[in-house]
């Protein structure tokens, strides 16, 4: 069952719905008998990068590892899916030269800061309009959102599985390639 590995970057707000897409990304791509992993916050900043806060430099630090991680689940095969806030652009570019260009998909989840403060599903928009978390991105920190991303998935006017089968569409040529 060979198929290229490839790398589905998801960058955007906070509770813009990175993880929800890819998780159901990624259990499309199991039913079609694909090998995948997928890094997230819960496995990384828990994890290998519990050491790391929400400053520039560490943000940048949090997603340069991502990049070598991601770049092992490449060399083992795996397409692999990592949701970052990633708010960099400059970081973001690193990682497709860490992992060369033909592998990665940047896929911007591109839901206003309105439509995120108003799920502010975590209650980190509230604390940090009220100035009790500092470096909350959208809010106290930037966002550099992608110029030329390869896809665009808007939340607020297409459902997760519309946004799904959207990818789909895009990476399977990539896939079996
Ligand atoms: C942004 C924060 C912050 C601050 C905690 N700014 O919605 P979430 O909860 O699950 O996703 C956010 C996650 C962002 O971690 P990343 O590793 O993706 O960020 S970065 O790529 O910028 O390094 C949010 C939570 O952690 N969180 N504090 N200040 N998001």
């Amino acid at each position: 069952n060979g198929h290229n590995s490839l790398l589905l970057w998801f960058t955007g707000l906070s509770g813009s719905g990175k993880s929800t897409i890819a998780n159901k990304l990624e259990l499309k791509l199991f039913q079609e008998g694909i090998k995948t992993y997928s890094l997230d916050g819960d496995n990384i900043r828990n994890g290998i990068n519990v050491d790391l806060t929400f400053s520039p430099e560490h943000r940048t630090e949090n997603i340069r590892r991502i990049g070598e991680i991601a770049n092992l689940m490449l060399d083992a095969g795996l397409v692999t899916l990592a949701a970052f806030v990633s708010p960099y652009k400059k970081d973001r570019m690193n990682i497709r030269s860490i992992v060369k260009d033909v592998n990665f998909v940047e896929i911007y989840v591109n839901t206003s800061l309105e439509e995120c403060v108003k799920r502010d599903v975590k209650g980190l928009y509230e604390k940090a309009l009220a100035g009790e978390i500092k470096n909350m991105t959208g809010i106290s920190a930037p966002y550099e959102a992608p110029e030329n991303p390869d896809l665009e998935i808007f939340t607020e006017t297409e459902s997760v599985e519309q946004a799904v089968e959207r990818i789909l569409d895009y990476i399977r040529p990539k896939l079996h390639g």
